[in-house]
């Protein structure tokens, strides 16, 4: 019989995925392939592409060893192969298959392409599967949305809870209450001791794949220094159990918090994992969910952590696909302000921000307050264009993928799509960093002022941004409390925060 071909995206590193389950290993064929056009259509962190290179080699190995015939087409600098469709073409005049087979791909430029251009420049056609390491569909997040004019996550959490069984007893949520996030989200004061982090041997697919980065890579911010990715299924299990075991407990508690020189805290750092297909989220959830039953992990905490996942990540994949390809032009506060030079080179006096960009670059990761709170709430503050700081979001974190990032940047943190994702925009000023970290006491900026030459930025930039958009905001009932605070304040001390605000907006490439 004719053979078919099975693409498996660098995402797409599942053996039980709709693409493969569809086809046969005595008879079609399966391609991975490294390539140009994926690999710098923006300058992913070294780390991201090690990851996904080393991840797609072992899967390889692993498909080859299950009786697949597999093609692997490895990273070659100046080939004239530089996209997928490119190498399809050449193997496909070679073996002349019947059809191409692919799991709908995470990203709306690249599904185009696969949806658009493949069928007609290969001559057969192109089934694309639903990609059911999901729990819901893009159809049927559509429908839930429909006719809601602003959507809110807690409410489809519920319906995934359901859907899932995961902490339910019956009908109702175990321990009677959706949502623990109210035991949440405590400053850590060292109460527990940080876990050590999990190491992970290497072999020579990753040394090889680390040189090969290293050689064709290295301009784009990020080093490999640190290195420290699971790149296969079995050290992705071995993060998950390893989270479960010393992580999860606190998870909840400390969730929010900061603490200088250490960005993982008890955070999972699975997301890669998840976002490539070495790990599953039901089996994530799942796992954590025995933690609870085992009286390992607490409800706060082990709720907090499934929500992230069924919650939070189905709920912004749904929005994705609901908005694309509009969603990524929006721009509701009309941003005009370049994104500084420093997300790139990390330079900055500002020691929240230089912390974040520290981890960043050294490990391709940023806790999500992080992201939400210091690097985000600033880009939303000082008004950067969202299309710049979209981009940076999607070139520095391991786990970037324009199908999760997107919403959760433009939407969540730069309000740029007038309150779709979520109702209020985060907005904080210093008091709410010096709340949740130590960073401040470490910090050139004084966090208690707005007015002098040393105030902390936030502070001012928090107050110019209330009063930028006021005719957006005031009318929120959620933030009318904020605006009579400025209104209270002397007209005096109002003229000088915003006079501050605007020198710091002039230079803002000093701070
Ligand atoms: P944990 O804190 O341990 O959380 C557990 C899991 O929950 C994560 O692994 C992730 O899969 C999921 N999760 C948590 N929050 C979210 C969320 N808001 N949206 C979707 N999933 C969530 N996450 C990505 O996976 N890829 C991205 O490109 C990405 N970009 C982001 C950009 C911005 C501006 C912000 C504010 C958040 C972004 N997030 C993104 C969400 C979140 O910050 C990361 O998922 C999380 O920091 C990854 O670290 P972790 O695995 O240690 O997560
Ligand atoms: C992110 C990425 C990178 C860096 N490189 C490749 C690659 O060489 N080959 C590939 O198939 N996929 C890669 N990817 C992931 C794709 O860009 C991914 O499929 C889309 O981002 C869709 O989520
Ligand atoms: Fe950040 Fe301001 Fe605190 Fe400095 S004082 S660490 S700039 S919040």
């Amino acid at each position: 019989m004719t053979p078919r071909l099975v693409v498996l995206l660098g995402d797409q590193l599942h053996d039980a995925i709709s693409s493969l389950r569809a086809a046969e290993a005595g008879r079609d064929h399966v391609l991975l392939a490294e390539v140009d056009d994926e690999a710098r259509y923006v300058p992913h962190h070294p780390q991201k592409i090690a990851l996904l290179f080393s991840a797609m080699r072992h899967f390889a190995q692993q498909l080859r060893q299950q009786g697949w015939h597999v093609h692997y087409h490895a990273y070659q600098p100046n080939t004239e192969q530089r996209s997928l469709l490119d190498v399809i073409q050449a193997l496909h005049k070679q073996h002349g298959y019947e059809s191409v087979l692919i799991t709908q791909c995470g990203e709306y430029r690249l599904q185009q392409l696969i949806e658009h251009q493949w069928p007609t420049t290969l001559g057969v056609a192109v089934t694309c599967f639903n990609d059911d390491r999901f729990i819901a569909t893009p159809e049927q997040f559509a429908q839930w949305a429909q006719g809601r004019k602003q959507l809110r996550m807690e409410y489809f959490y519920r319906d995934m809870r359901r859907q899932t069984g995961l902490l339910m007893e019956g009908d109702e949520p175990t321990g009677g209450q959706w949502n623990f996030d109210a035991d949440n989200r405590q400053k850590y004061r060292g109460e527990v001791p940080l876990p050590p982090a999990l190491t992970f041997e290497r072999d020579d697919i990753d040394a090889e794949v680390l040189a090969l980065v290293q050689t064709h890579f290295s301009e784009h911010a990020g080093s490999l220094e640190h290195f420290n990715w699971a790149t296969t299924r079995n050290d992705a299990l071995k993060a998950l159990q390893h989270f479960i075991d010393h992580r999860l407990p606190w998870f909840g508690d400390y969730q929010d918090a900061m603490v200088m020189d250490e960005p993982l805290m008890f955070h999972s750092l699975i997301a890669p994992y998840l976002n490539c297909g070495l790990l599953l989220p039901m089996e994530v959830c799942r796992a954590a969910e025995q933690a609870y039953l085992d009286g390992h992990a607490p409800l706060n905490a082990v709720e907090g952590f499934i929500r992230q996942i069924i919650g939070w990540r189905e709920y912004v994949r749904g929005i994705y696909w609901l908005k694309m390809p509009d969603y990524a032009t929006l721009n509701a506060q009309g941003n005009q302000r370049a994104l500084p030079s420093f997300y790139w080179h990390g330079e900055t006096k500002m020691q929240c921000m230089k912390q974040c960009f520290n981890s960043t670059f050294k490990y391709a990761y940023a806790h999500h307050i992080q992201r939400l709170m210091v690097t985000g709430n600033f880009a939303l503050l000082a008004g950067i264009k969202p299309q710049d700081i979209c981009d940076w979001y999607l070139a520095v974190y391991a786990d970037a993928y324009d199908w999760v990032e997107l919403p959760n940047t433009l939407g969540m943190v730069m309000h740029a799509d007038g309150g779709y994702l979520v109702s209020k925009p985060y907005a904080a000023s210093g008091n709410y960093i010096n709340k949740m970290s130590d960073y401040c006491s470490h910090c050139h900026y004084s966090v208690k002022t707005a007015t002098d030459d040393d105030s902390c930025p936030f502070n001012s930039l928090y107050w110019h941004f209330m009063q930028r958009h006021r005719e957006q905001f005031a009318r929120n009932p959620r933030m009318g409390m904020i605006y009579r605070s400025f209104d209270r304040m002397k007209a005096e001390k109002q003229h000088a925060i915003i006079a501050r605000a605007e020198h710091l907006l002039d230079h803002i490439e000093e701070l």
